[in-house]
C-alpha cells in the first residue's frame, strides 16, 4: 500500500474522503498577489513605498521592472500547485512611450501585457486601485482628503479602475473582484473623525454612480485598524467599511493582519457569512504593528480555513494573499505564503465537521477536543503529496533547490 492509500484509509475511517478534499481544492482559486515580487514598487518608477506599510530588508534580486516581475511571478506558479488568479495593484500598468499617463486616465491599454500573461497561463485576474505612493497622495488623504482637486483626482482613479477590470472580466471570462484599500488617517487625535468619514463615502458613491456590469466586477471595500504613522485614526475603519459595503451591496475585504492583536477574522467569518451573500480576504499574518508577514501554516490560517470549509463557503469567499516581505528570497516567500494557504484549506477539507457540529450540539465537549487534537496527527502530509503530484508541482522541501538554482542563474545576475 503506498502512502497516499494508506492516508486514504485513515481519513476513511471518520467518514473523509480525500478525493472529494483534493477536487475540492483544486477548484478553489487562490488570488496570488503580485506586490510580494518587488516589494509594492510597481512600474511607475517609484523608489519609496507609503501609505503606512512597509517592506523591510534589502534581500539580492529583487524585480526591477516588468519582465523581471513576470519572469519571478512564473517561477513562483511554478512552484504552487491548483487554481490560481493574480492580483494585480494599478501601479503595476505599462508605459509604452505615448501612453504614459497619470492614475486617473489609466485605461485598459496600460494592463493589455498582464491580459496577455495571464491569458497564456489561463489565469484570471483580480486588481486594485492604489492609493498610495504617489505625490497626490502625500498628504496622506486620498478619498476623504478636504480638497476638491486631489479627492477628484482619486475618484477619477477609481472609475479607471473600474473601467480596467471590467476589461479584464471580458476578456479573461472571469469575474474581476476590484478590492478598495486606502491609506487616509491621521497621526495624532484628529479634530473631526466624522468629516473624513463622510467625505470617503461620498468619494465611493461618486465611483458607483458610474455604474458597472455586476456580471463582470466584484467591489470590496478593505478596513484596517492603523497604519505606521496614522496610528491615531484610520479613516476605512472596519466599522465604516462593513457599513458601506452592506449598505451599498459591495463586498466586505477583511484582512487579518488590520485588526487588534487579540482580534481573530476566523471568528468574524461566520458573521459576515450570515449576512453577506460574498466576503473577501486577504490572508496574511500579523507580527505587532506589522500587518503583513509571510503567512505561515498557523493555528489561525488555519481556522480561517476551516470556518469557510465547515460552512461550505468556498464559493462565496474570494481568497486572496497579501504580504511582502524583502528580508527573504521574495519568490520563496510568495511560495511558502500561498503553500500553506492551500495546505491551510486542505486541511479544512479533511475535517470531519459534521462529526464535530453533532459533538458541539450534544454538550460532548470532551469528545470534540480530543478529535480535533487528534485530527492534527491524522496523515495529512500524504494527501498534500498527492494533491501536488497530481499538479506536477514538488510537494517536499526540495522545491528550494530550484529557488538555489533560480538565485544563481538569475537573481545574482540582477546586479
Ligand atoms: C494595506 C492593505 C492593502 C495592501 C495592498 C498593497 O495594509 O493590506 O491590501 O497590502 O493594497
Ligand atoms: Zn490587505
Amino acid at each position: 500500500m503506498n502512502n497516499y492509500d494508506y492516508a486514504k484509509q485513515r481519513y476513511a475511517e471518520i467518514g473523509i474522503d480525500t478525493e472529494e478534499a483534493i477536487a475540492r481544492l483544486q477548484n478553489t482559486p487562490i488570488s496570488i498577489h503580485c506586490w510580494q515580487g518587488d516589494d509594492v514598487r510597481g512600474f511607475e518608477g517609484a523608489t519609496s513605498l507609503d501609505g503606512g506599510i512597509q517592506t523591510t530588508g534589502n534581500y539580492p534580486g529583487v524585480a526591477r521592472n516588468a519582465e523581471e516581475l513576470m519572469e519571478d511571478f512564473d517561477k513562483m506558479l511554478s512552484l504552487v500547485p491548483g487554481k490560481k488568479r493574480i492580483n494585480l495593484h494599478a501601479n503595476y500598468a505599462f508605459f509604452e512611450g505615448k501612453n504614459k499617463v497619470d492614475r486617473d486616465a489609466l485605461t485598459p491599454e496600460n494592463f493589455k501585457k498582464w491580459v496577455e500573461f495571464a491569458k497564456e497561463r489561463n489565469l484570471g485576474i483580480d486588481f486594485n486601485p492604489t492609493f498610495f505612493s504617489h505625490p497626490m497622495a502625500s498628504s496622506g488623504l486620498t478619498l476623504s482628503n478636504p480638497n476638491d482637486e486631489i479627492r477628484n483626482f482619486w475618484i477619477r482613479h477609481g472609475i479607471a479602475c473600474l473601467r480596467i477590470a471590467e476589461y479584464f472580466a471580458r476578456e479573461l471570462g472571469t469575474p474581476c473582484l476590484l478590492n478598495f484599500w486606502i491609506p487616509d488617517g491621521y497621526k495624532e487625535t484628529p479634530a473631526d473623525r466624522f468629516g473624513p468619514r463622510q467625505r470617503f463615502a461620498d468619494s465611493l458613491d461618486k465611483i458607483l454612480a458610474t455604474g458597472y456590469d455586476k456580471s463582470l466586477v466584484y467591489i470590496s471595500l478593505e478596513s484596517k485598524v492603523f497604519g505606521i504613522g496614522v496610528e491615531s485614526y484610520t479613516v476605512g475603519s472596519s466599522e465604516f467599511c462593513v457599513n458601506y459595503a452592506a449598505s451599498r451591496g459591495i463586498i466586505s475585504l477583511m484582512d487579518n493582519g488590520h485588526y487588534h492583536p487579540t482580534e481573530v477574522v476566523s471568528d468574524k467569518i461566520s458573521s459576515m457569512l450570515l449576512f453577506n451573500e460574498k466576503i473577501a480576504l486577504h490572508i496574511t499574518r500579523g507580527v505587532r504593528w506589522d500587518s503583513d508577514h509571510v503567512v505561515l501554516f498557523d493555528d489561525e490560517t488555519k481556522e480561517i480555513a476551516r470556518e469557510i470549509v465547515r460552512n461550505d463557503a468556498l464559493d462565496r469567499v474570494f481568497i486572496a494573499t497579501d504580504y511582502f516581505d524583502a528580508s527573504i528570497n521574495r519568490i520563496a516567500a510568495w511560495v511558502i505564503g500561498a503553500r500553506n494557504v492551500q495546505k491551510a484549506l486542505l486541511c479544512a477539507l479533511l475535517a470531519p465537521d459534521k462529526k464535530l457540529k453533532e459533538l458541539q450540539d450534544s454538550g460532548s465537549f470532551t469528545e470534540m477536543l480530543m478529535l480535533n487534537e487528534e485530527l492534527k496527527f491524522l496523515p495529512f502530509a500524504e494527501v498534500w503529496h498527492e494533491f501536488c503530484r497530481r499538479n506536477g508541482i514538488i510537494a517536499d522541501r526540495s522545491w528550494f533547490d530550484s529557488i538555489k538554482e533560480y538565485e544563481k542563474d538569475v537573481l545574482s545576475k540582477r546586479i
